[in-house]
């Protein structure tokens, strides 16, 4: 890290809205064809770790922290407990808590499956979780309906299924409204998160569009308080540009908290650390977000990959994870103040010379040189990503 120039301060990376999820820290590395290549650790040890590196807020699923068996037992109140001591000790808050409806044999057929017992256990975990969200302090509740499909077609409808799904959430939501109330505390915003493949083989809200129509359907009883929790790499494995993406979820005033990561398009879940595959992609997508005023959360969904040790989890993969961030959002900042950027940008909304509004060949005529600035200002971004706008020598 010293030989790599340095690191922001924890002060510094205090400053920003970024959490560190338990789930990131505490994950060993284990996937369907890898066995895991670290050790378990416990949410004492990430919040002790997030506190000396600067992240100041945590966010966690119900079971990353509660086993199965005191879900919805008085035992779970001595754990939510343990997790207040840690935060307070520790100078952190918890921003956001989710529900897991993906990983134990109750979800496989998804938390709006066909049996009434399976609807009405995911109906009281969601409620749940909502009461330990006030409990902590978070603000928002995320919800990926990653189960919520098949793997084999014909058994379910698909119009039956997206209802049951509307109740669950309309449940959690009615019941937040009675919890706020009881704790004299704002209502959470319940973000929903789309992945395109994963776990089902096919999804039914694959996409951050499909949930912003599923959100405007009319199924949802309290459409108000339901928005999008996107993450980078789920719109980039569908082909996206996650740019466009967050772009429709702002023109919606949906777009509340965001994953961030990075990887490839059209590959599998590979969760790596923001900035690492698409750094000018990146810039760009924080070029958006800072010239639209976004102040939610980022929150670090990503993997240490399995070669990063447990002693790298938190002496390198969070703090260049965080640091890659700062620069980038600084870079954004650059960007949108650059004086070049900003004459090129100006030029092009002017337009060209007036030509004659029914004259296609004269109005193209007109932008044909004006237009060549795209192609400057996308020089101009990368120029900012490597630190050529300060100047540098060109050898002939
Ligand atoms: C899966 C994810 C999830 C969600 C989390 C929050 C394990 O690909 O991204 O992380 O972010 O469940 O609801
Ligand atoms: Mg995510
Ligand atoms: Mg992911």
């Amino acid at each position: 890290m010293t030989a790599c120039g340095g690191a922001y301060s924890p002060e510094t990376r205090r400053k920003y809205y970024i959490s560190g999820p338990q789930w990131a820290a505490a994950y060993q590395g284990q996937a369907l064809f890898h066995a895991p290549t670290r050790h378990a650790i416990d949410f004492e040890e990430v919040i002790r770790e997030y506190a000396k590196i600067g992240i100041g807020y945590w966010t966690t699923h119900d079971t990353d922290v509660i086993p199965y068996e005191a879900l919805l037992k008085d035992e779970q109140w001595r754990i939510v407990e343990r997790i207040k001591s840690a935060l307070r000790e520790n100078g952190l808050q918890c921003s956001m808590v989710t529900t897991e409806t993906f990983h134990h044999a109750v979800w496989a057929a998804s938390p709006a499956a066909e049996a009434p017992q399976v609807r009405e256990y995911a109906a009281l975990r969601l409620a749940n979780t909502v009461r330990i969200g006030h409990e902590l302090g978070a603000s928002f509740v995320v919800y990926w309906p990653g189960s919520l499909g098949y793997y084999v077609q014909g058994a379910i409808d698909e119009t039956q299924m997206l209802r049951w799904y509307a109740d669950g959430l309309n449940a959690a939501c009615e019941a937040d409204i009675q919890i706020a109330q009881q704790h004299g505390r704002p209502t959470l915003k319940h973000c929903l998160e789309a992945k395109p493949f994963e776990p089902q083989a096919e999804i039914l809200l694959p996409t951050s569009d499909a949930m912003l129509a599923f959100i405007s359907s009319g199924l949802l009883t309290h459409p108000e308080m339901v928005g999008l929790n996107p993450e980078y790499l789920h719109e980039l494995m569908w082909g996206a540009a996650p740019r466009a993406s967050l772009a429709r979820a702002l023109l919606a005033g949906k777009l509340f908290h965001f994953d961030i990561n990075d990887g490839y398009r059209l590959k599998h879940d590979v969760d790596i650390a923001v900035g690492l595959v698409n750094p000018l992609d990146w810039l760009n997508v924080l070029v958006l977000l800072r010239s639209h005023g976004y102040n939610g959360p980022f929150n670090l969904d990503y993997k240490p990959p399995r070669t990063t040790s447990n002693r790298g989890v938190f002496s390198v993969s969070f703090p260049t994870a965080v640091d890659r961030f700062i620069t980038l959002w600084e870079m954004a900042g650059d960007v949108i103040a650059d004086p070049i950027v900003q004459e090129a940008t100006d030029a092009l909304k002017a337009g060209g010379e007036p030509a004659d509004s029914r004259d296609a060949e004269a109005i193209a005529a007109a932008n044909r040189e004006l237009l060549t600035l795209h192609e400057l200002i996308a020089h101009r971004m990368v120029q900012i990503l490597i630190g050529a706008h300060r100047g540098r020598h060109y050898s002939v």
